[in-house]
């Protein structure tokens, strides 16, 4: 095709345009391979729902309307410098389509990555619940997972301090049911009517849009000084918990206290659990805040790739089942959102597992445009008075509607895995064509179609709870208590787990400007919590301590402790944890593949750091493949560290950026060991190599040293180092 093709004006040669011709792309020399689309993965019923709405691969490029696109890299101007012409419909349909690309973004828990996957129960609870996941073993329920951060915008970075979103899709064949929890078990507010205010708090300032997905600022610590019902959701917040080191390692809550209905009309309490299989691990301040930066998406990262690596996580469900005569037993209103039932008080029965086992093909279309909505629940599960809940209950299809549009439960990530089918029409992006002349109830034209279903056993009916009551703007007396739990949280805390809680209250006031928010976080929520704790607070910000204190002192009440609250345990395994192991020209390549062959046995996963991409010359002549230059692999984004010995050292030692990622390792309280000649590199760092409690590995023969190292790992950090977060 000449230059002249749109015109016949002669023009003068122009330089040539890295744009392929029109015949590149026609005619490609040979045929492309077919892309790998990521199949929506797993073959759940919900999975081989979704795929009836993938793309064929190796199709033409079509118009919105089917026709077949010549050329879709050239806008169609005249002449080749002419101006574009809006006759061009496919430029003006693909910019159009592109302009409208973005939905409004989740006005909380924006920022979120999510996955496909199964949930099995592990023998029948027909005595507890109809509900359809939970009836029979052999049955795999679909699930689609959403977790998120909370307060931070779409782009926002993963590992900052927040409340972490852990919100259950159940595609039951009853319908769907969403248990739209957090990775805490309370919350800040006890009623709904305080959720937006909460939320403009904690939200960058409206004036200068500043800061991005951080709680330490006036704002925020105005408002929950001013609202002592925080207190204890407060304590989760500034504890390790709002810091975690993946979605794999976190628990998930239901929060609010909810109803299990049998088959005979029976309603008992339950509050749900998530108990992760890889343990509950978490980041320490300074490192979330660096990895912020190196890596934003870690957590997303760390979920994506797992699952591809088929390293699926698993939570097991957990119930707190209370029966309604032992409504009051437990000293706390249950329905109050800011308060725990202690495990030890009401243990949690395990009761099912919940594995992801694919990730998303499409992360618009899948994991932007789910719609959680408290209010989907199915058969044997229903609600409570929790006045969070029941405005929550509201407030979620409206978002939905607002966000996805009038029928986004038509969307293939939201639609039910049964046929739907009422009177319900039209609105803004209908897929269904409900044909016929017939959308009201009742109806003798479509002879009484669709029916109500009233004998159906299958069909929802709400628990008859009997309500009685004036109508009245208070809270129950037994909401009054906000300090004992906050306590008891304290309490439950090991020494290192109170270090770091002091650290982020100081972190955070410290960042306050205002004075008097100062002091009142002080005076009406620390001081209230435990002295130790304000003590601590105040000597790292400089508030004073009250000389008395607003509320009754909680420690007073015999509160007592919760194991179950505290992180301080060992993993019963390192399955997907990252060890980085440094190497320089020399490293032993015989030690480095023992190192990756044990490390590999126990479902670890290990990257060789080098200076330089490519490979390095190892001792014995040999060529080490690297994973990531130093410069692209930073100390935050691993779990432990692992330095091998070889021939000469020097290289290593001699590095600025080796010794900082020792140095950085060892601040965050990461196992480090070193084989051999290995050690002249932690001495070069100035590490001290003696500290074999404290997961520090070396003079041990290679195998002792793994062995060790491993068994470190397990623990995941070691705090009593005493030097992370301060
Ligand atoms: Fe909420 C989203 C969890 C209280 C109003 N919430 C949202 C998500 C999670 C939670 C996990 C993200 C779902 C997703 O991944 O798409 N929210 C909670 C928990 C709460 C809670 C555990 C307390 C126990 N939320 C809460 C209250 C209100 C809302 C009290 C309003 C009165 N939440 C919303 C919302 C969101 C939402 C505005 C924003 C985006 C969305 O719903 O889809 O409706």
């Amino acid at each position: 095709m000449s230059d002249t093709r749109y015109d016949d004006t002669p023009v003068r040669p122009v330089p040539p345009t890295p744009s392929p011709t029109p015949d590149a792309l026609t005619q490609p020399a040979a045929k492309p391979a077919m892309p790998s689309v990521p199949f929506v993965g797993g073959d759940t019923a919900k999975q081989r729902d979704l795929a009836l709405d993938s793309h064929e691969a190796g199709s033409a490029l079509t118009t919105n309307q089917g026709l077949k696109v010549s050329d879709d890299q050239n806008s169609l101007r005249a002449g080749p410098r002419g101006p574009t012409l809006m006759e061009d419909f496919h430029l003006r349909e693909k910019i159009t389509h592109f302009d409208h690309e973005r939905i409004p973004e989740r006005v909380v828990h924006a920022r979120g990555a999510a996955a496909h996957g199964i949930f099995q129960v592990y023998e029948p609870l027909t005595n507890l619940t109809t509900a359809a996941p939970f009836q029979d073993p052999a049955k795999e329920t679909p699930v689609f997972v959403r977790f998120s951060t909370v307060a931070g915008s779409r782009g926002s970075a993963d590992t900052v301090r927040d409340v972490r979103g852990f919100a259950v899709k159940f595609y039951t064949e009853e319908g769907v049911w969403d248990l739209v929890g957090n990775n805490m078990p309370v919350f800040f507010i006890q009623d709904a009517v305080k959720f937006p205010d909460l939320i403009h708090a904690v939200k960058p300032e409206p004036h200068n849009e500043i800061p991005q997905a951080q709680s330490a600022h006036d704002t925020f610590w105005d408002f929950v000084s001013l609202t002592p019902e925080s207190a204890h959701m407060l304590m989760w917040v500034m504890s390790d918990r709002a810091i975690p080191r993946s979605y794999a390692t976190m628990e998930g809550f239901g929060v609010h206290t909810f109803r299990l209905v049998n088959a005979e009309g029976k309603a008992r309490f339950v509050k749900f659990h998530w108990k992760p299989l890889k343990g509950i691990f978490s980041q320490v301040w300074d490192e979330a805040q660096k990895t912020a930066g190196k890596d934003p998406d870690f957590h997303r990262r760390d979920l994506f790739d797992a699952i591809e690596r088929g390293d699926f996580p698993q939570w097991e469900l957990g119930l707190q089942v209370i029966e309604e005569e032992d409504e009051f037993k437990y000293g706390i209103d249950i329905l109050d959102p800011t308060k725990i039932i202690p495990e030890e008080e009401v243990p949690v029965r395990r009761v099912g597992l919940m594995t992801l086992t694919a990730n998303p093909g499409n992360f618009f279309a899948e994991t932007e445009q789910v719609a959680f909505h408290v209010g989907h629940v199915v058969p044997g599960i229903d609600f409570t008075n929790d006045p969070l809940l029941q405005g929550r209950l509201f407030s979620y299809l409206d978002t939905q509607l607002r966000r996805v549009g009038p029928n986004f439960a038509e969307l293939p990530i939201n639609r039910p895995l049964q046929r739907v089918d009422n009177n319900q029409r039209d609105g803004m992006g209908r897929r269904q064509i409900n044909r016929g002349r017939v959308a009201y109830f009742p109806n003798g034209l479509a002879h009484g179609c669709p029916m109500h279903s009233p004998e159906a056993a299958d069909a929802f009916r709400s628990y008859a709870e009997k309500v009685d009551g004036a109508k009245i703007r208070v809270r129950s007396d037994s909401f009054g208590d906000h300090f004992s739990q906050a306590t008891l949280f304290w309490n439950s805390m090991a020494g290192w787990e109170k270090d770091h809680i002091v650290a982020a209250f100081s972190f955070e006031l410290n960042q306050c400007t205002d004075m008097v928010v100062r002091q009142r976080v002080m005076d009406v929520i620390l001081s209230n919590i435990a002295l130790e704790l304000a003590q601590g607070v105040a000597a790292r910000t400089g508030i004073p301590l009250p000389e008395t204190r607003v509320h009754p002192p909680a420690a007073d009440l015999k509160v007592g402790r919760s194991p179950a609250l505290s992180m301080d345990r060992v993993a019963e395994d390192i399955r997907g944890r990252k060890v980085a192991v440094l190497v320089d020209k020399g490293a032993s390549a015989e030690q480095l593949t023992i190192i990756q062959e044990t490390l590999m046995d126990e479902e670890a996963i290990v990257e060789v750091v080098a200076p330089t991409a490519g490979t390095v010359q190892g001792a014995d002549g040999l060529l080490v493949p690297v994973t990531r230059a130093a410069p692209n692999a930073p100390s935050v984004v691993y779990d432990a560290v692992i330095v091998p010995g070889g021939v000469d050292t020097s290289a290593l030692q001699a590095s600025g950026l080796f010794r900082h990622f020792l140095n950085e390792a060892f601040l965050h309280g990461k196992p480090i060991a070193a084989i051999g000649t290995g050690e002249q590199v932690l001495a070069a760092a100035n590490l001290p190599t003696v500290l074999k409690e404290e997961g520090v590995i070396t003079g041990a023969t290679l195998e002792d040293t793994l062995t060790l190292f491993v068994e470190a790992m397990r623990r995941h950090r070691f705090p009593q180092r005493n030097v992370a977060p301060v």
